[in-house]
């Protein structure tokens, strides 16, 4: 089954809305196969974020991530990255879509809430930066032949 890495960013975690945010993948039907609790450090997030180092919002986005304790989950599940980028929502929280996790929580693009992989060579490389040497489980649910065909 596809995986994806998804953070509970600061925002979400300060404003009490990080189950509220994990119920909406699970009850998608996504699983639920690792959880942590971690405060991440200025390495980790350069690392997380190396893709966007040079950007004039990368210093910011750093200093975001890294500001509160977060929780880090996997989930999977047919096209699990596009299913939990969907029901994430657009990047810039006035720009997705009402019914999405930006959508119905945020307003600025600095204080989105929610990442989510975005393709599996990412999710398969994040998960390894938040998952390392933490366990990820397999595990089946008994309900899952009415959500998986
Ligand atoms: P994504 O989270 O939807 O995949 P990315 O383009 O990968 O969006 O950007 C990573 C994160 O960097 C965003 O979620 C957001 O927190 C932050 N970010 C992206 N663009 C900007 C910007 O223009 N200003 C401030 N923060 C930004
Ligand atoms: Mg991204």
């Amino acid at each position: 089954m596809e995986q994806t890495l998804i953070l509970i960013k600061p925002d979400a975690m300060q404003r009490g809305l990080a189950f509220e945010i994990l119920s909406r993948l699970e009850n998608r039907g996504l699983r639920l196969a690792g959880l942590r609790l971690l405060q991440v450090e200025q390495s980790m997030a350069e690392k997380h974020y190396a893709e966007h180092e040079g950007k004039p919002f990368f210093a910011g986005l750093v200093s975001y991530i890294t500001s509160s304790p977060i929780i880090a989950a996997v989930f999977e599940g047919t096209n699990a990255v596009s299913a939990a980028r969907q029901s994430i929502g657009s990047t810039n929280p006035t720009e997705a879509s009402p019914g999405t996790i930006r959508g119905d929580f945020g307003l600025e693009i600095g204080r989105n809430l929610i990442h989510g992989s975005d393709s599996v060579e990412s999710a398969n490389r994040e998960i390894g930066i938040f998952f390392e040497g933490h366990p990820v489980i397999q595990w089946e649910k008994d309900t899952e032949k009415w959500v998986f065909e």
